[in-house]
């Protein structure tokens, strides 16, 4: 990383948290700027049997991969470019008109799938105490806070994704975004645990069985990864 890039980090990571909101995920970009398709944190097939195999190659190889590809395209004479993914999401309406929807769809998909790979894990785990306070303040408890996140999964018509997330009053909520929004888009929460809903990321296995897909995800949540978010969101 050179110098230049080093300053705009900073400053970005600076401006995130006085923005209180998202989770900043810090994306990789190559030395000009432009985004780069993560590695999955583990194989193809670790989530078997809940999460196939086949279904993570392509949702990661191909799904992600041509979010990175058209955001990277749309980002180009933008005036945005060089910026955090963050920046990009916060300033689509500072774009020319026609680059708007090409933003908001890639920006949102690259950003939503990066912090998806990490929601997930073979190894489980559970909520923190801090976390589990806040869930039981807000929920009742963790079966509760999972129910209505499923349903709220459920109920999306069409494709988009369910979140926790930490709403501006600190409390924990649901919410439910279309296609590939969320809240860096409107600065209304922090999401912590967010399942993609859209049928590439099931249909192989569930076919139609949106509801099963979304009980197997459940099983392979990873609670340290979403106490980590809870975390940052707390501290603003
Ligand atoms: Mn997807």
């Amino acid at each position: 990383m050179n110098l230049l890039n080093r300053r705009e980090m900073l400053r970005t990571v600076g401006a995130g948290a006085a923005m209180l909101t998202l989770p900043n995920l810090t994306l990789a970009q190559d030395k000009k700027g432009a985004f780069e398709l993560p590695k999955l944190p583990y194989g193809f097939d670790a989530l078997e049997p809940h999460i196939d195999a086949r279904t993570m190659e392509i949702h990661h190889d191909k799904h992600h991969a041509a979010y990175v590809t058209n955001l990277n395209a749309a980002i180009a004479g933008s005036g945005l470019e060089g910026k955090s993914i963050e920046e990009v999401l916060a300033n689509i309406s500072k774009a020319p008109m026609d680059k708007q929807a090409a933003l908001r769809n890639n920006g949102g998909g690259h950003y939503n799938h990066s912090l998806f790979w990490q929601m997930m894990s073979p190894k489980g785990g559970k909520p923190s105490d801090k976390l589990s306070a806040a869930i039981k303040e807000a929920f009742g408890d963790q079966d509760k806070m999972l129910a209505a996140l499923k349903d709220a999964g459920v109920k999306r018509f069409g494709s988009g994704w369910a979140w926790v997330v930490v709403g501006k009053d600190g409390k924990l909520a649901i919410n439910s975004t279309p296609n590939q929004d969320n809240a860096l888009m409107d600065a209304s929460g922090s999401p912590i645990l967010g399942v993609d809903v859209w049928e590439h990321a099931y249909y192989l296995k569930y076919q139609n069985l949106r509801p099963a897909y979304i009980d197997a995800f459940f099983k392979v949540i990873n609670w340290e990864f979403v106490n980590s978010l809870f975390d940052k969101a707390k501290k603003g």
